[in-house]
């Protein structure tokens, strides 16, 4: 999966994350590496895999592309919109991140989280192809499939869910976890979330995926939470979700974990003060002590000792710096990045933009433009 970069699938471990197009993958990705790294917004966004890798120790995250020359580049993406304008370069064929991912613990192989563009067969149809070409390959991993809870079992994600749910059956080795975002949506006085979670189980159920959790969720509040945690500046839309969603997540009512298997194994009720409290409270009694933050440390810890790097990862230091194309230095030339051809040049931003006669970022008209190589 990361074979561009000379990484082998047996180096590392893909998490996979799959969904229909604006279904919220990169925004739940974006939430569990605690900043805004992955392209998201309202309408098709993600085009190609962006691979993200976990790597202890690493200061601040740093790209590395394959582009249609053959070459390998890095790229600082410290940048706003770097990533999002990678993404969008028809030149790039493959896009490597590389982060110190706090909430996750590497076990022997690497975790590399996959975020895949979504499938709208109404929209561009390589973005299903690049998803397929993901799943093809991925013979040993985690997927996690997110259902949006506002729009269960579309045409599109019915196609989707077939091919996972095919992928699955014939390889063992590959999981899935089904993750039902935009929970907030719902409107609960018409749709509760136990209702929602039985109708996605059923959906699920009926593509004969038997053996399965299903986690509700809104990567959108979890994200806005960890953004203010992690210090990181919020647009103006994103500090209004966290205002209204605030105050529901402070009331334990609108606690996920009462949906979480976990959270119910024997479903018993205990006396404490001479009250009835449920399984559910008493754990979240028990979360609320700090031990089981404690607990992740020490697993986190053994599993750091245990942890092997993959065989060439220094080899990624060695790339040629790509300064200033997809960032504000972009004006700078950098011959290294030009084949000595005839380029299109944005008229309007001076963006290089390679055979493209319409600019990638401004979708301005191109001139064309010599390189002096
Ligand atoms: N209310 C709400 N909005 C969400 C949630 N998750 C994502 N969104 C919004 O949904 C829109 C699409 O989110 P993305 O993360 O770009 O979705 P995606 O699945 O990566 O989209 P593609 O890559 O284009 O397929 C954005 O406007 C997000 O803010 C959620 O849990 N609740
Ligand atoms: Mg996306």
């Amino acid at each position: 999966m990361l074979s561009g970069f000379e990484i082998n699938n047996e180096e590392i471990i893909p998490v996979c994350v799959m969904a229909t197009m604006s279904s919220g993958k990169s925004t739940f990705l974006n939430a569990v590496l605690g900043e805004e790294i992955l392209p998201e917004k309202n309408e098709a966004c993600t085009a190609r895999a962006l691979a993200v890798m976990n790597k202890p120790g690493m200061a601040n995250a740093k790209a590395y592309i394959r582009k249609n020359d053959g070459k390998n580049y890095a790229v600082d993406i410290s940048y706003a919109n770097t990533v999002s304008k990678i993404n969008s370069d028809e030149n790039v064929l493959d896009v490597l991140i590389v982060k110190d991912i706090h909430t996750l613990t590497n076990v022997r192989r690497m975790i590399v989280l996959f975020d895949t563009p979504g499938v709208n067969n109404s929209g561009d149809l390589r973005h299903a192809e690049r998803t397929k070409e993901v799943l093809e390959r991925l013979e040993k991993g985690i997927i996690v499939y997110l259902l949006n809870a506002t729009q269960l079992a579309t045409n599109d994600d019915e196609l989707l869910l077939q091919m996972v749910a095919g992928h699955v059956k014939k390889h063992k080795d590959v999981k899935v976890i089904f993750v039902l975002n935009k929970i907030d949506m719902l409107d609960e006085e018409k749709e509760s979330i136990q209702n929602t979670m039985e109708d996605a189980s059923q959906y699920i159920k009926e593509h004969e995926i038997n053996e399965f959790s299903i986690f509700p969720l809104s990567a959108l509040s979890a994200k806005v939470f960890r953004l203010k945690l992690n210090g990181k500046s919020l647009t103006k839309a994103e500090q209004r979700h966290l205002n209204q969603c605030y105050q529901e997540y402070q009331d334990e009512s609108k606690s996920m974990l009462r949906f979480v298997h976990s959270y119910h194994q024997t479903g018993e009720e205990y006396v404490v003060n001479n009250q009835k409290v449920s399984e559910y409270a008493l754990r979240r009694a028990i979360e609320n002590t700090g031990i089981v933050e404690i607990e992740k440390e020490i697993g986190r810890l053994i599993m750091s000792l245990e942890q092997q790097l993959p065989k060439n990862i220094n080899k990624l230091n060695e790339y040629f710096e790509l300064e200033g194309v997809y960032s504000r230095k972009r004006r700078a030339k950098n011959l290294a990045n030009y084949n000595g051809k005839i380029n299109w040049i944005c008229k309007n931003c001076k963006q290089i933009n390679g055979m493209e006669q319409i600019c990638l970022y401004c979708k301005a008209p191109n001139i064309k433009w010599r390189t002096m190589l």
